[in-house]
């Protein structure tokens, strides 16, 4: 029985006095902003800068937060129930105010509150900076997952990096991207809330020795190390429509000057100060790559580093909670590894146990297993983390022997008694890379050392069994689980799209906001005429707003009649923006061969940021702004063809651009997308799917049906089986007149009066193999680009399949995912705060 009184939660002592009632209404939330600006900020009502009323308005919304939390975490704590730690290196959590109005309750009365004093709430909620800390698809999921963690009642904490710098802010400078440092936290922030009772100290470098333990054991210790602290930053999580207020805990990075700085005497006091800037720069910037691996000294240190606090953190409470045998720690605590970004945390806890506990091998093996869960995001091979041995033992030498030790055990333990005497097996089993200098691999040891590995959606988990980890499949089958992906639809329909939001909790009631399921509830509106003229017309107004924000930072204007086809993503050859820059190049050609073609206008979007080291991303991005540049401009194409980049893409420019959005690109070649997530915010929102059968777009077909999705391309099995014949781009460009001429124009001095600018775009085409299959998918992506067309000229069955979209992709929803994880992985139960 988890009921708790609700009196034993908030422990009241008779010197304290009751806390007050801060209240919802309008005066109560008006006195409490006001407040803020008069006594947190120091300023006067009349004279409050916007910034100041925007702080004083998230610490009103903070303080009535802020005791769901406390209460959240002493009934975790008192009821005793299993939590689940979440570890990711990114969570892209965009803005925070609307999110937490919306979710909160508070939007109405603190909208209000603001008009009352004169001040504008949506002014307000756009000068929120973005906290961007993560690069993309994995970092936005992990914020979608804490969302649904609080939402559902579960107990949860989030462990990351407080980055001084999140994910560079983009610009073009003659259509090539230029990063600008990103200071998100520059004037702080209201959201964060600094606990340095839980300040944690690291170790690094260094030696490992011996020690005896009183009964005469010895034990492996780790000295002369340098240390670092961390200090927590907490962010509470507000769910929706629940007293659950979970945290996402941040460690940022402070040198320990009682270890480090005692090494210097009084005259090394600026030595020690560098000592100290140094320190600081492991939390100072998140690593800009998305699915590629950098191999960097620093981020391995920040890997470690994050990952010691938070075991350290939950160690802690583990001791200090309960007085139980450690054989009951995966009781009370998951944890889950988000890839293998905090894949460390096995040889960690395993150091933990063994060297601090004086647990023996076998004890700590098993806790570990039960302890870690591990999702896999990726199969592409340059993603796969892999340390070189010399690296990992100069940084975490203690670690690098416990990963040794596990190796020997499985090798020969279960690999040596499946496979007896098979070398070849060990091989390529081992966590030990050793094909050309030696790595650790940081999958092999995920797999290892937890009790369960999941892909992102169906056939990323198929794939993961059937390509990435055959053997280890082979052996331990029940451990491989599929938990497909999913997104909030708070975020990405309540508070990005409000106007839709309002017309289905009208048409089918409010349930829809906790249980996507009942969305199917719209599945008959998609044949109500009246219904459909709503829903276009909201679609319209969205389109009316990022027309103007497309003219204030493109500087083109745009019909918001035109179809809106949008591309949103990390710019990845594997994404595939050039073959979408390959069609738009083909229709530019077709309209000026072909003037009066019956051609629906149509305007291109794109956002995406290339990794800064990322050389022929950049030249796509060139390339693509080059030919909008054309394109805009050519007095022959007029309306019908625009073609926009906007820069800096995020996650509050997604709440603008997904709801506008007419068609939504998921082009990736088969069997390289994981799973996609953007594709399930867009056909929330009403866009239709023109995509490969990649990721989750093959569950999404399965579930708005064939008719409502445009489906081209080769499959998986197509791509291997081309690949295995040998595959050839040239055989595509001599036999495809269009493709030849729309090739030959993009290697031509056309764009930029320079023919070398993107000769290496035409050569990754055609010299260098074109590794991701434009070539051989060009005509068939042509041909679906032509149904689209079709079909969007008929607008009562486009809006008819756009409606099914919203009524079919429930599924997609964030909440399922972690009920998923809940369920199958984590074994949590759901746990009402009062
Ligand atoms: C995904 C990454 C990733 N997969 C390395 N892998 C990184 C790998 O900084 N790094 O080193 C950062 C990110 N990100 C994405 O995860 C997949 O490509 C998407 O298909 C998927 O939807 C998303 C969430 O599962």
């Amino acid at each position: 029985d988890l009921s708790i009184p609700l009196s034993s939660l908030s422990p009241a002592t008779p010197m304290t006095p009751a806390p007050c009632d801060l209240g919802n209404s309008t005066e109560a939330i008006k006195s409490s902003i006001v407040n803020h600006v008069r006594f947190t900020l120091g300023a006067y009502v009349d004279s409050a800068s916007p910034n100041d009323w925007w702080v004083a308005t998230c610490l009103a919304v903070r303080d009535r937060v802020m005791d769901s939390a406390t209460k959240s975490r002493t009934l975790h704590r008192k009821s005793g129930v299993r939590r689940i730690h979440y570890l990711s290196l990114e969570y892209l959590m965009g803005r925070l105010l609307e999110n937490n109005l919306r979710n909160s309750g508070l939007y109405d009365s603190v909208k209000q509150a603001l008009s009352e004093m004169g001040k504008d709430l949506d002014a307000l909620l756009q000068s929120e900076p973005d906290m961007g800390l993560g690069n993309g698809g994995l970092g936005r999921l992990a914020a979608c997952f804490m969302d649904s963690l609080s939402t559902m009642n579960l107990p949860a904490i989030g462990y990351g990096i407080h980055y001084e710098f999140g994910l560079f802010r983009q610009e073009f400078v003659n259509g090539r991207q230029v990063e600008h440092p990103d200071a998100w936290m520059r004037d702080g922030s209201p959201w964060k809330i600094a606990r340095p009772s839980y300040r944690q100290r690291v170790q690094l470098y260094g030696r490992v020795t011996q020690r005896f333990d009183e009964n005469g054991n010895p034990h492996a210790q780790w000295v002369d190390t340098k240390c670092l602290l961390g200090l927590p930053w907490d962010i509470p999580i507000v769910g929706y429509d629940s007293h659950t207020v979970n945290v996402l805990r941040l460690w940022q990075a402070q040198a320990d000057e009682d270890f480090n700085f005692k090494i210097f005497n009084e005259g090394s006091y600026i030595e020690a100060l560098r000592e100290k800037a140094i320190a600081e720069t492991v939390s100072k910037v998140l690593y800009p790559n998305d699915a590629t691996e950098s191999g960097k000294e620093l981020r391995l240190v920040q890997q470690y580093f994050f990952v010691a606090c938070s075991l350290a953190d939950i160690v802690r409470r583990f001791k200090n909670g309960y007085s139980l045998p450690w054989s009951e720690f995966p009781s009370k605590a998951a944890i889950q590894l988000n890839d293998t970004h905090p894949a460390v945390a096995i040889p960690e806890l395993m150091r933990i146990l063994l060297d601090e506990e004086n647990l023996d091998w076998g004890s700590a093996w098993k806790i570990c297993q039960e302890t870690f869960s591990y999702t896999n995001h990726t199969l592409l091979p340059e993603a796969l983390e892999m340390w070189s041995v010399g690296l990992f033992e100069r940084v975490l030498p203690r670690h690098l022997q416990i990963i040794y030790r596990i190796n020997a055990q499985f090798l020969d333990g279960p690999v040596e008694a499946r496979w007896p005497g098979d070398a070849a097996k060990k091989r390529v089993l081992s966590l030990i890379d050793e094909r050309g200098g030696k790595y650790v691999r940081m999958a092999h040891m995920s797999v290892l050392g937890g009790h369960a590995t999941n892909g992102v959606a169906a056939l990323h988990t198929r794939l993961l069994c059937e390509r990435l980890f055959p053997e280890f499949h082979e052996l331990f089958p029940e451990r491989f689980v599929n938990i497909t992906n999913g997104v909030t639809f708070r975020r990405w329909l309540d508070v990005c799209n409000p106007q839709l939001s309002s017309l289905i909790t009208e048409t089918i009631g409010e349930g829809w906001k906790k249980d996507a399921s009942k969305l199917r509830g719209l599945d008959a509106s998609a044949d109500d005429a009246g219904f459909r003229d709503r829903y276009r017309a909201i679609k319209r107004h969205h389109k009316v707003v990022l027309a103007k924000i497309i003219q204030d930072s493109c500087g083109v204007c745009v019909s918001p009649d035109a179809l809106f086809d949008v591309q949103i993503k990390r710019l990845h050859e594997y994404k595939r923006q050039h073959l979408n820059l390959l069609n738009i190049v083909t229709l530019y050609r077709q309209i000026l061969n072909n003037p009066k073609a019956d051609f629906h206008p149509r305007v291109f979007i794109f956002g995406a940021k290339a990794a800064p080291g990322y050389f022929l991303a950049k030249n796509i991005i060139h390339a693509i702004n080059s030919l909008a540049n054309k394109v805009n401009n050519d007095p022959r194409v007029g309306d019908k063809l625009k073609v926009v980049f906007l820069p800096n893409y995020g996650v509050s420019l997604a709440e603008k651009i997904i709801p506008a959005a007419d068609l939504s690109e998921q082009i990736s070649t088969a069997g390289k997308e994981a799973s996609g997530t953007g594709n399930m915010k867009l056909a929330l929102n009403g866009a239709l799917t023109i995509g490969t059968l990649d990721g989750a777009n093959v569950e999404i077909a399965e579930e708005v049906g064939d008719d409502n999705i445009f489906i081209f391309g080769l499959t998986v099995e197509q791509v291997t089986d081309l690949k295995a014949r040998g595959y050839n781009p040239w055989e595509y460009y001599w036999n495809n007149e269009a493709l030849r001429d729309t090739i030959d124009w993009i290697g031509s001095d056309y764009f930029t009066g320079h023919a070398h600018d993107f000769k290496p775009l035409r050569d990754s085409f055609l010299e260098h193999g074109d590794p991701y299959l434009c070539l051989a998918d060009y005509q068939m992506y042509v041909d679906a680009q032509a149904k689209v067309d079709a079909a969007y000229k008929q607008p009562e069955l486009w809006t008819k399949m756009a409606v099914l979209n919203t009524a079919r992709v429930g599924f997609f929803s964030s909440d399922r995912t972690i009920q998923d994880y809940a369920d199958k992985v984590w074994k949590l139960p759901q746990v009402a705060v009062p």
